[in-house]
């Protein structure tokens, strides 16, 4: 590990500020402390009272190392600004049980709601139901069976809340909504029940509890929220387990900027995901299995969502060919050509030729990689999703071994930098499939515009697009943005959305608590 990287203590608590006067909590960017004060008061006013504490969890933008990190492979995303802020006040469960009330401060778009928790069983949430508190729920079932399976007797008798919150992340926007919702309400719940949680904790049952929404998520969102610090990029290992290290920016003669751009296009990952999202999860797994058979390789469980990851494919190909002690970057590239020599069909595999290529029945395979969630497809395109996989994975290192090498950057590294940012949206174009003609188009009027490289963040079908560009060059590429794609494709934007869609993302803490109130 470079000397300037700094290795993240995983078992350390979530951060408690303490804050007489909530005006000055230290941890708040001053733009956003008047959000804050208004929630606390607007609680008081909901409630008749004042919260206890509020739980907060930020966004997240990634900067390079797109959809691998559920095969496994280190990704770079950072915290941004825009976040989740929940106030709560905890009131002691009566015998007539465990009440939720939840409010926002936006209830004509996110009413009002209050349930009950049932004490020995799982709260419901039906993720073909789209509800605004299904990710309250889901970090509440996440929060609620940890602490069950902390107790000795397994039992539990869950605090009852009263919750307001406010969140300013762009729902289906690409920076993660829902993982700063996730852990803002499973952190709630611990603080709530009396429980300090460590943030390795906090975001092995985030990333468990996402997946009761439906998509098969990695965690690459749930550690940039939770784990990052502001200043400093967050360089993120889930193999073979989690381990994360904060990466600083190094400095430059201009000052090295990070610009998000909102496509306006969303995805709805719940609707989309047979089709989109999951069927990537799948594709991966099922390359990374018929690639081990391949070889001869028996791959042992790994922690990934579906068991089977590409990461794990080519540890066991390393340890056959006693090349675990090569540099990553051969490594990886010894499994590209694998993949480029053995998974010929350009055209994809159908569920018939994987099995066959398996030696196992259809329905095998289908109980095996194809029923943990729905997957839509005749065809599955191995080789395209391998290849890019492998490839982003090699981008990852490269372009955080060269942030490490010193810390003033010469024009020309940072030329590099761009350029493996460009390729890594080439590939998310054209092998993963994952882009849309409205975010190609902003990369190119960005670039145009002068930025060193542009690209999709997040799963993408439309989303967002991060941007690295010279401070010099904000002015033009904003303009240039707002001009040739904002007001071309929504021509009646208001100019609050046009303000909101362009945000120069500053690298942000992840989440803490504030109590004292
Ligand atoms: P979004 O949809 O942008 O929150 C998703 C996944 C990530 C990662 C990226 C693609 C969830 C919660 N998150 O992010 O784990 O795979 O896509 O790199 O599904
Ligand atoms: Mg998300």
């Amino acid at each position: 590990m470079p000397a300037s990287q700094e290795l993240v203590p995983q078992t350390e608590s979530i951060a408690e500020v303490y804050a007489t006067d909530n005006a000055s909590v230290a941890s708040v960017a001053p733009e956003h402390q008047q959000r804050w004060a208004a929630l606390v008061s607007q609680f008081n006013k909901t409630y008749n009272h004042r919260p206890d504490f509020v739980a907060r969890s930020p966004g997240r933008v990634n900067i390079i190392g797109e959809h691998i990190d559920y095969s496994l492979y280190d990704v770079l995303p950072t915290a941004v600004s825009v976040d989740v802020i929940m106030a709560v006040k905890v009131v002691p469960a009566s015998a007539s049980g465990t009440t939720i009330k939840i409010a926002n401060v936006s209830p004509e778009k996110f009413p009002t709601r209050e349930f009950s928790v049932p004490h020995d069983t799982d709260i419901e949430i039906d993720p073909k139901k789209h509800e605004w508190i299904n990710y309250f729920k889901a970090g509440l079932q996440g929060a609620l069976k940890f602490l069950r399976e902390h107790k000795s007797d397994g039992s539990l008798v869950p605090t009852s809340m009263e919750i307001l919150v406010d969140g300013n992340v762009p729902p289906g926007g690409g920076i993660s909504s829902s993982a700063a919702f996730v852990c803002a309400s499973a952190l709630a719940v611990m603080k709530a029940n009396n429980h300090n949680v460590s943030k390795q904790d906090l975001l092995d049952l985030a990333v468990v509890s996402e997946r009761a929404v439906g998509v098969y998520s990695g965690g690459m969102d749930q550690a940039a929220s939770i784990f990052s610090k502001r200043g400093y990029l967050l360089y993120t290992q889930f193999f073979p387990q989690f381990k994360a290290q904060h990466v600083p920016i190094p400095t430059a003669a201009e000052e090295i900027t990070f610009l998000m751009a909102q496509s306006f296009v969303t995805s709805n990952k719940a609707d989309t995901a047979p089709r989109h999202y999951n069927l990537r999860v799948a594709e991966c797994t099922l390359a990374a299995v018929i690639l081990a058979k391949h070889f001869g390789l028996t791959l042992p469980k790994d922690n990934s969502s579906l068991g089977y990851s590409l990461r794990n494919f080519q540890q066991q190909l390393m340890i056959k060919e006693e090349r675990l002690q090569d540099p990553l970057e051969y490594q990886i590239d010894s499994v590209i050509q694998a993949v480029q020599d053995l998974l010929t069909q350009e055209q994809g595999y159908t569920r018939e030729e994987m099995a066959q290529l398996l030696g196992i029945t259809v329905a095998e395979l289908e109980s095996t990689y194809l029923s943990a969630f729905p997957v839509q497809a005749d065809r599955f395109l191995l080789r395209q999703r391998a290849l890019h996989c492998f490839k982003e994975a090699r981008r990852v290192l490269d372009f955080t071994a060269c942030l490490a090498k010193s810390s003033q950057l010469d024009e020309k590294r940072i030329q590099y930098l761009g350029q493996l940012l460009n390729e890594s949206q080439e590939s998310c174009r054209t092998a993963y499939d994952c882009s849309a003609p409205e975010v190609d188009d902003i990369c190119a009027i960005a670039r145009r515009a002068g930025t060193w490289g542009s690209r999709l963040t997040g799963a993408g079908w439309g989303g967002c697009t991060v941007h690295m560009l010279p401070q010099s060059k904000v002015e033009a590429v904003t303009n240039a943005l707002r001009d040739e794609y904002y007001l071309k494709k929504f021509p009646d934007i208001s100019a609050e959305k046009l303000q909101q869609a362009m945000v120069i993302s500053k690298p942000s803490n992840g989440s803490f608590l504030v109590t004292g109130a």
